[in-house]
């Protein structure tokens, strides 16, 4: 058994903006605690936190480190995240593993967009929230920043310590009543944190306004319930460079913090005969144990590492566990403690503490490890993580590099919950998608270093979609005589446009409702399934540019059947060309992917920012202005129309934007694109 228990564990995660200082950060925690003897730099590539060699390479992190360690009392495990826009899919999928989110702001360069989403995705998630402003050896202006802090997360925000002698350390204003700081008087910050507390509990509000004061004992519980509720961000600041504030940081999380126990839980769902169901994941050890696997990864030496948090009972060596709603169970060999790229074997890992298995080629992202039955399909109502939407299609430079491609694709998706391989039937292409180019680079450069595999790349054709916008009839006689035997079928067919969620709409074809309108055996019923498996192929290969259709209602109304030629593959053939003749006359449209963006950029770019919108197709749905002079512009847009975007930006506004998007809706193509996606179209014949 491990010498702490459930109640001294804390997990937290770091995250924030790239370049904040969080793998520094980390670094100098674990020196405070004593894990290690000597602080690493990123620079050198020598941090715990960025161990990957890519890593080491581009100098921040790709992935998400754990470490742990013990001070004050308790045990930490902290996790490392990425700051990195297009690496934020697994900032996301931290975020469900701990009690604690902390938010790391450079004091220098204020809140950055990175700063807001995951301020957000903690708040949605329901994670208890600190800020930790870092850097403030290299920054002036802190008072601005507490106040634009407050302006954009909300009055919650309140220090927690402040800094003092010109930023060469931190001092306390929770406990300490007065004094003075670089921020001005200790009184009014020791006011404004403990009246934030104590509006969580009326009995202490009470007492507070009638003496004055509370002890520092009275107002922990107090503390921890508003952090739960989001009525309380606290803020700390630090130096990680100098070593300043990092053990205050420390203390306040050992003392204050929620054990795993006392932080909002979270839920499990699953279906019971089909009706779904939930349970409170509520840190208990005496249950059967329960575990979910957050994180995955390759070890050159262990191979398949999956990192996960243990929620009910307790996980060791020689477990037998379910996986996911598997029910023959997988024997745990070994369970591991993290520590950046080393693992130490470990007895038994605790309810609330996070642990590793190695080889357990079953688990995957998100996986349930359980003991006792917990229904079908059990998942963990999670954060959805950032849509993959940047794509480059990809081709094995070889013959055996297809193959091989194909296995390295898919241990690279296992890992990466913003990966995405798609085979689109509609261009023949093999797409990879991620959240940008830099993401989808590294990705190629781990096809190439650990599997050996070389692609080449080119943009994806755009996945256009086709839908009809009218009523139409479509009609085709299939006949044919080679020789003795003949084929014949023949079918007539309406088309209408429907909703795609209309009711029966099958969803595998995009929304298709098949329906049988013959009467008096005019097409016999033997024939009818072939008359529909001509239709489905066109779905799927499209009538006008050669990409799926979707929303349509067909109804065969007709046709003519011959009692010696009438044959499966004659009323195929026949289904197929009547349906097409149908959707070219039903004024089919040509669909395209928008997306929603939201750029944020110094205030005085708008202008640029609007016109070059303008100029994508795109439309300008609102503007917003911050703190500290910037702005937030939304906005959507064809996606074909962004591929180059980031660097785009980075030209207009000189590195000083960012932006973030997402999949929004379909949206029918203009005209001109149309006709010339339509023409660029050569439909094969093949019967
Ligand atoms: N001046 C100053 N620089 C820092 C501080 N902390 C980190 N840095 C530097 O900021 C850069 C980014 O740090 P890193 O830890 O990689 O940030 P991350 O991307 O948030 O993990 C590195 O060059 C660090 O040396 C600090 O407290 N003060
Ligand atoms: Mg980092």
């Amino acid at each position: 058994m491990p010498k702490y228990s459930s109640s001294e564990i804390r997990n937290m995660a770091l995250v924030g903006a790239g370049g904040s200082g969080k793998t520094t950060i980390l670094e100098e925690m674990l020196l405070a605690a004593g894990a290690i003897g000597r602080a690493g730099r990123v620079e050198d590539g020598n941090t715990i936190g960025d161990y990957e060699d890519l890593e080491k390479e581009f100098h921040h992190s790709l992935d998400s480190a754990l470490v742990h360690f013990d001070f004050g009392g308790a045990h930490f495990n902290v996790l490392d995240t990425p700051g990195v826009p297009d690496f934020l899919g697994r900032t996301f999928t931290a975020l469900s593993a701990v009690e604690t989110v902390v938010v790391v702001v450079d004091a220098a360069a204020g809140i950055e967009t990175v700063t807001r989403r995951v301020m957000k995705a903690a708040k949605d998630h329901g994670r208890p929230r600190m800020i930790l402003v870092n850097k403030i050896d290299n920054a002036s202006g802190l008072d601005t920043l507490v106040s634009d802090l407050q302006e954009t997360f909300g009055g919650v925000c309140r220090p927690i310590n402040l800094p003092t002698d010109g930023g060469k350390a931190v001092i306390d204003c929770l406990q300490t009543t007065d004094g003075a700081s670089d921020l001005g008087d200790i009184a009014s910050f020791h006011t404004g944190i403990v009246d934030q507390i104590v509006e969580t509990d009326e009995a202490l509000m009470e007492q507070y306004l009638e003496q004055g004061e509370v002890s520092p004992e009275q107002l922990k519980d107090p503390f921890k319930a508003a952090l739960r509720q989001g009525h309380l961000i606290p803020i700390c600041f630090a130096s990680a460079r100098e070593s300043v504030g990092i053990k205050e940081f420390m203390q306040i999380v050992a003392d204050l913090c929620p054990n795993p126990a006392e932080g909002n839980p979270l839920t499990l769902a699953f279906t019971t005969n089909g009706e779904p169901t939930t349970m409170t994941l509520d840190c208990d050890s005496a249950k059967p144990a329960l575990a979910h696997v957050f994180r995955v990864t390759s070890d050159p030496y262990v191979g398949k590492l999956c990192v996960f948090r243990v929620h009910h009972g307790e996980i060791g060596a020689g477990d037998q566990l379910q996986i996911d709603d598997v029910s023959r169970p997988v024997r745990i060999a070994h369970v591991f403690k993290l520590q950046g790229k080393s693992h130490t074997e470990a007895d038994r890992i605790i309810a609330g503490d996070i642990g590793a298995v190695a080889k357990v080629e079953e688990l995957s992202f998100g996986s349930i490890m359980h003991a006792a039955a917990v229904g079908d399909a059990p998942r963990l109502q999670c954060p959805p993580t950032p849509k993959p939407m940047f794509g480059l299609a990809i081709e094995g430079t070889s013959k055996g590099a297809e193959t091989k491609m194909g296995e390295a694709l898919s241990k690279l998706v296992a890992e990466d919950p913003s990966l995405e391989i798609e085979r689109v039937k509609a261009t023949g292409e093999t797409v990879m998608r991620g959240l940008g180019e830099q993401h989808l680079r590294i990705k190629l450069r781990l096809l190439k270093d650990r599997y050996g595999v070389e692609v080449s790349t080119r943009p994806p054709r755009v996945a256009y979609k086709e839908t009809i916008t009218a009523k139409a009839e479509g009609h085709h006689r299939h006949k044919k005589q080679t020789g003795g035997a003949g084929q014949f079928g023949e079918v007539y067919l309406r088309v209408e446009p429907i909703d795609s969620r209309s009711e029966g709409a099958d969803e595998a074809v995009n929304g298709l409702i098949f329906e049988d309108a013959t009467f008096g055996g005019s097409i016999p019923r033997q024939f009818m399934p072939a008359v529909e498996k001509g239709i489905r192929r066109v779905m799927h290969e499209g009538a006008i540019a050669g990409y799926p259709l979707q929303d349509i209602k067909v109804s065969v109304y007709d046709g003519k059947h011959h009692p010696v030629d009438s044959k499966e593959v004659a009323f195929m053939a026949a289904g197929r060309k009547a349906f097409v003749d149908a959707v070219q006359k039903a004024k089919p449209v040509l669909l395209e992917p928008f997306v929603d963006l939201e750029i944020t950029v110094p205030a005085s770019f708008i202008g640029d920012i609007s016109s070059d919108m303008s100029g994508r197709r795109g439309r300008i749905q609102g503007t917003e202005m911050l703190a500290g002079d910037q702005a937030v512009i939304r906005a959507e847009a064809p996606l074909s129309e962004l591929m180059s975007y980031a660097s785009q930006l980075k030209s207009i506004t000189g590195g000083a934007g960012s932006y973030a998007m997402e999949y929004s809706h379909d949206e029918r193509t203009p005209p001109n694109v149309q006709a010339e996606v339509i023409k660029a179209y050569k439909p094969k014949d093949d019967d």
